[in-house]
């Protein structure tokens, strides 16, 4: 209901009646005004002139399915339904739910604020108002050894739609967006397997978008930042999620073909800023430290460490060796 009047106003070019609204949606006038203040509370600014209707003045630029929509091609399986609220504890946590109540492919949940969003191994992920937080959900995706692949090409998607609009973003193996040298997108696939194959997946997708860095933590600030921030500008939120669901369906028809990483992989190599470098990496408990050299075609990096072997990483944390970041 709330998406048909959010439709509504954004096709507008004029007020839009109360009684139009009530025909069109089937809601009582009361109705209709407790949804009118219910916008208004996420930041949705209407005129209303009596006996012409309302005006909305300022649209938020909110990751809502009436929003989003217009950006998005047709033949683009993700982004239909979406599911836009205010706030949730984690968009991956409600995807994941959903998914095993029949939620179909392709369908993306997103919120305005997460209050308890979700990093790698139960790590807790900020995320205010004025970023892209978001959930993907996948159904059969690939085979169970392909299943690095899922975020590795979802890191590419973001890129690929990051630099489309201006904004130079790196990625650090394995699937963190970095801009200027600090992060400003996670990753967090979660999956349930069926054997040998990927049940379904959910591709959770954080990006500090529209909001100052000083609303980060101070302990991650070193190390984390958002594009207004870093860039100095307000990105369009949902042109912006359309682009990348563009590009994550083109990416993810990769796996159903039987390709995957290894295809684009000379692309995801060319702006990966972890190449060349020296690095500590967490592998549980253990640091490896040498120069990343590679990445194979499964996504593992390749390590060469000081006596010249060379150790492959399929999962781990890297940890830039302190003189590196200072550099
Ligand atoms: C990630 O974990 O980078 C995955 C983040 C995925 C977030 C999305 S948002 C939509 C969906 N719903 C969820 O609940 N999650 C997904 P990891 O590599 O483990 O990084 C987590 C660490 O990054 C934390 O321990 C902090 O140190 C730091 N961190 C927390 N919030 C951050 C933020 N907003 N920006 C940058 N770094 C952050």
């Amino acid at each position: 209901m709330r998406d048909r009047l959010v439709e509504m106003f954004a096709k507008a070019s004029g007020p839009v009646s109360g009684e139009e609204m009530s025909h069109t949606l089937g809601l009582s006038r009361t109705a209709i005004w407790k949804q009118i203040k219910s916008l208004e509370q996420v930041g949705f600014v209407f005129a209303a002139s009596p006996r012409v209707g309302y005006r909305a003045v300022t649209i938020p630029d909110e990751l809502m399915a009436p929003l989003v929509d217009p950006h998005l091609p047709l033949a683009v399986a993700f982004g239909r339904p979406l599911f836009w609220a205010a706030e949730r504890a984690s968009t991956n946590a409600t995807a994941l739910d959903w998914a095993a109540k029949g939620l179909p492919h392709g369908a993306v949940v997103t919120a305005a604020v997460q209050t308890g969003g979700k990093g790698r191994r139960e790590r807790s992920w900020v995320s205010p108002q004025g970023g892209m937080w978001f959930s993907v959900l996948i159904r059969q995706p690939c085979a169970l050894n392909q299943a690095p692949d899922l975020t590795l090409l979802a890191s590419l998607a973001v890129r690929r739609a990051l630099a489309e609009i201006g904004v130079p973003a790196d990625i650090k193996w394995p699937n963190d967006i970095l801009v200027a040298g600090k992060k400003v997108c996670g990753i967090l696939a979660q999956m349930r397997a069926d054997g040998e194959w990927v049940d379904h997946a959910v591709i959770g997708i954080g990006i500090n978008a529209n909001f100052p860095e000083e609303r980060l933590p101070a302990d991650i600030r070193h190390r984390a930042t958002t594009i207004f921030s870093a860039c100095g500008f307000a990105i369009e939120r949902p042109r912006v999620l359309a682009t990348i669901l563009t590009e994550l369906d083109k990416l993810y028809r990769l796996l159903a073909s039987g390709e995957g990483f290894a295809s684009v992989r000379g692309e995801w190599l060319a702006h990966c800023e972890t190449m060349g470098r020296s690095v500590e990496v967490a592998v549980g408990n253990e640091i490896v430290r040498g120069t990343a050299i590679d990445v194979d075609d499964q996504g593992s990096l390749l390590v060469k460490l000081a006596h010249g072997d060379v150790r492959r990483l399929h999962s781990g944390e890297v940890l830039f060796s302190e003189s590196e970041h200072l550099r």
